[in-house]
């Protein structure tokens, strides 16, 4: 409960802000997107991971309004990226983590169109990110709303692939356009056959669905060998850059350019 107060109150003072994980294309090494990722600043703790307190803004059901701002900020982030020529706005995309209690919101479609409307970020650049928790909840609601974002031009990834129920009906059914590959997975690839062979049946579905496809978590070289040779080319992970504060993100973009 005391966090849950400090939650509050933090959003209320302006303590949290969003970092910016670089996405990867590895063929050409350009940045083709990045995933934003809440960060809280405690005046008097310091930085607080979202791993402790994500479960509590769910539960409470502060993540509407913490999640509300994140995507207002990132848009806003990307749209201003896009007005400095330091993004292609064919190319690059936008990434943003969706609860599930923020995606149940009877008005999630309009919230989304709102920020994309006040930032002008153009709404093909946005790729919310799902995870198979907000499926399970309710399929028909989910497509429902996915296809409403879609005709808008919104795209969908789904998160932490392999690691909920997966169910291949499921993913028939969701118009998700990219996996995101588990980092669970890619940590034991080149050393335990059973992760091996989970990304190589991922490959596979991703190829027969015709989805994107991005595998997170990418720390060492060989981690990548592997997954170049089963036919994956983007990538998230310390391997290329850890999350970045946003002046820091910049730089590596006008690097990059
Ligand atoms: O950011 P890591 O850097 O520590 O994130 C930890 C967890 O918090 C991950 O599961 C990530 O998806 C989640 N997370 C980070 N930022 C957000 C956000 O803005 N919204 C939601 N719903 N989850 C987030
Ligand atoms: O659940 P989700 O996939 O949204 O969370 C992404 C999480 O993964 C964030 O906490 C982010 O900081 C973390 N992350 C990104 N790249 C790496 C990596 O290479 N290694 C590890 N251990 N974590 C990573
Ligand atoms: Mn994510
Ligand atoms: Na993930």
């Amino acid at each position: 409960l005391r966090l849950e107060n400090d939650l509050r109150l933090a959003l209320a003072r302006g303590e949290f802000e969003l970092h910016f994980q670089p996405q990867v294309d590895a063929r050409d090494g350009k940045v083709v997107g990045a995933e934003a990722l809440l960060r809280w600043q405690h005046p008097q703790l310091g930085p607080q991971s979202p791993a402790q307190f994500i479960q509590v803004l769910e539960e409470s059901g502060l993540i509407v309004e913490v999640g509300g701002w994140v995507l207002a900020e990132a848009c806003h982030f990307c749209a201003q990226l896009l007005a400095d020529g330091l993004v292609d706005g064919e190319r690059f995309s936008l990434c943003v983590n969706i609860s599930p209690r923020q995606f149940r919101q009877h008005d999630f479609v309009e919230r989304v169109a709102g920020s994309l409307r006040d930032s002008q970020l153009p709404n093909a650049m946005l790729k919310l990110e799902i995870t198979e928790g907000i499926v399970i909840q309710n399929i028909d609601d989910t497509v429902g709303k996915m296809l409403r974002l879609k005709k808008h031009g919104v795209s969908f990834a789904m998160d932490d692939f392999g690691t909920g129920y997966s169910s291949l009906t499921y993913l028939k059914r969701l118009p998700v356009d990219m996996l995101k590959i588990d980092q669970s997975f890619v940590r034991d690839a080149t050393n335990d056959p059973n992760d091996a062979e989970i990304i190589r049946a991922i490959v596979a579905m991703a190829r027969s669905l015709g989805l994107a496809l991005i595998a997170e978590g990418v720390e060492q070289q060989d981690q990548l060998d592997f997954l170049q040779a089963q036919g994956c080319h983007l990538y998230q992970g310390y391997l290329f850059s850890r999350p970045l504060p946003q002046e820091a993100f910049r730089d590596l973009l006008g690097i990059q350019h």
